[in-house]
């Protein structure tokens, strides 16, 4: 029923950005962006709102609002990917045809995968809360100001995730809540990761081990979340090295991160994803591997870097020259090297600003040393970081920061 030069599917932080810079170049009505959503929320902030800093409204604005005036917008969800015939189809009926795919559907939080935690997360003023949802992140807070003592538990899943830095980031929030509150020595604080590390780039775990020395932070590495018993305040884990290991932790409060995944609707189409279930694309230049119309970006893309919105602002401007070169039948020049960053949020006033690329090596904007907790950092992450998401990146502008990389370099003598 529709037609169209590029299709983008999902509106999120990647979707929007290039439907923005994609239908200024291409004209009104080039581009059609399929989004379910009626709101479209700025995500980093549910860590802050989680420990009282912002509230929930400050987080999200009207999807007709942010996307581009000149794309139109279906207001339905892709429930069927068609490569070979170059169509999607859509909730509402609507088969759409394109020249060009953009997959921009980010990732699927999946609660329902652990017996017992929807029910829990359920329970009115209840024990247990995440910050991965706007449902939940509401409860996060509640949770800090309802604990007196006993185990505040927080977990990090056995699957990719958003922002894999986010899971710690509400524990040294917590943790400086419950100092701040005079019940820090009734409560142990404990961080239960599936992962074998505190954090992915050595350069910033080794900055973050000392901290959770320093504030009796426990971390357990490979502890997977597999149950929660609401009845009993009991959360169960596996010990991934052992899955026949369990341990039985009751708690006070838990912090749950859901596994994520690819939604649904991707993974059902097998030939456009990799064996991990997200979008099978050339990691440089985030075109398909088998088909050269279809391109990602964000968080369902496969390409190896960490997830985050700083990893879809810098791919966006590959993605964008790239997907116009092949729409001339050019060859593809731009190169996507991977870069992440996540601020780190220690406290109530602190950030360790971590940035790095593929090869887990850091690759750090500012002339500062970025492994260090800092006040300046915090304000970026809690003022000028949302001013910046909408004003600039959502309508197209930001394109990550390796301008400004370039630019302060001429400082970096200064370092350390
Ligand atoms: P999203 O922005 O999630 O958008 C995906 C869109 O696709 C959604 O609007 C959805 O409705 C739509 N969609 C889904 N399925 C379909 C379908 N079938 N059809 C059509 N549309 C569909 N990043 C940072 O850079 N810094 C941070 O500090 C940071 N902190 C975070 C903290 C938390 C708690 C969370 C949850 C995330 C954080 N992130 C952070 C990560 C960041 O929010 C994501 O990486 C980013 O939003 C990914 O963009 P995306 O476009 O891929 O996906
Ligand atoms: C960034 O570009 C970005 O996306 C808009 C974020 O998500 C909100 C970030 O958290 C960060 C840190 C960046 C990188 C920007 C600078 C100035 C280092």
């Amino acid at each position: 029923k529709h037609d169209c030069k590029v299709l983008v599917v999902g509106g999120g932080s990647g979707g929007c950005a290039m439907a923005a810079k994609l239908s200024s170049r291409l004209g009104r009505n080039k581009v059609i962006v399929v989004e379910p959503a009626d709101k479209h929320y700025y995500q980093p902030m549910f860590t802050l709102i989680g420990g009282g800093m912002k509230r929930l409204e400050h987080s999200y604005k009207p999807m007709s609002q942010v996307l581009p005036k000149k794309a139109k917008w279906v207001r339905e969800a892709a429930i069927e990917f068609d490569p070979d015939s170059n169509t999607v189809k859509t909730t509402g009926g609507n088969t759409i045809k394109y020249d060009m795919l953009l997959i921009a559907t980010g990732l699927q939080l999946n609660y329902n995968k652990i017996p017992g935690l929807e029910e829990a997360l359920a329970i009115p003023n209840g024990k247990v809360s995440s910050i991965y949802s706007p449902m939940y992140v509401d409860r996060v807070y509640d949770c800090l100001r309802n604990i007196k003592d006993g185990n505040a538990i927080f977990t990090y899943p056995s699957s990719p995730v958003k922002c894999p830095g986010a899971p710690q980031k509400i524990v040294y929030i917590s943790e400086h809540y419950f100092r701040k509150m005079g019940k820090r020595d009734k409560i142990n604080v404990i961080y239960n990761t599936a992962l074998p590390v505190l954090f992915g780039v050595k350069h910033y775990a080794d900055a973050l081990w000392p901290i959770v020395k320093k504030r009796n932070i426990t971390v357990n590495t490979r502890r997977n979340l597999i149950e929660v018993k609401p009845g009993q305040d009991i959360a169960v884990f596996e010990n991934l090295d052992n899955p026949a290991e369990r341990f039985e932790e009751k708690y006070s409060m838990l912090h749950a991160v859901p596994p994520m995944s690819a939604p649904e609707a991707l993974t059902r189409c097998k030939q456009l994803i990799n064996e991990a279930g997200f979008v099978s694309v050339d990691q440089s230049t985030l075109q398909h591997t088998k088909y050269k119309n279809v391109f990602a970006i964000g968080d369902s893309s496969g390409s190896p870097n960490s997830k985050t919105a700083a990893s879809a602002a810098a791919q966006s401007p590959v993605v964008f020259r790239n997907m116009i070169a092949a729409l001339n039948g050019k060859p593809l020049r731009d190169v996507y090297d991977g870069y992440a960053s996540c601020p780190l949020v220690t406290g109530y006033n602190s950030v360790i600003l971590a940035e790095f690329d593929y090869s887990l090596t850091p690759l750090e904007t500012f002339p500062v040393a970025q492994n260090k907790e800092r006040y300046s950092m915090f304000i970026m992450k809690k003022d000028l970081m949302p001013l910046l998401y909408w004003k600039l990146m959502l309508p197209g502008y930001w394109n990550g920061p390796a301008l400004m990389r370039n630019l302060l370099s001429v400082f970096k003598f200064n370092k350390k």
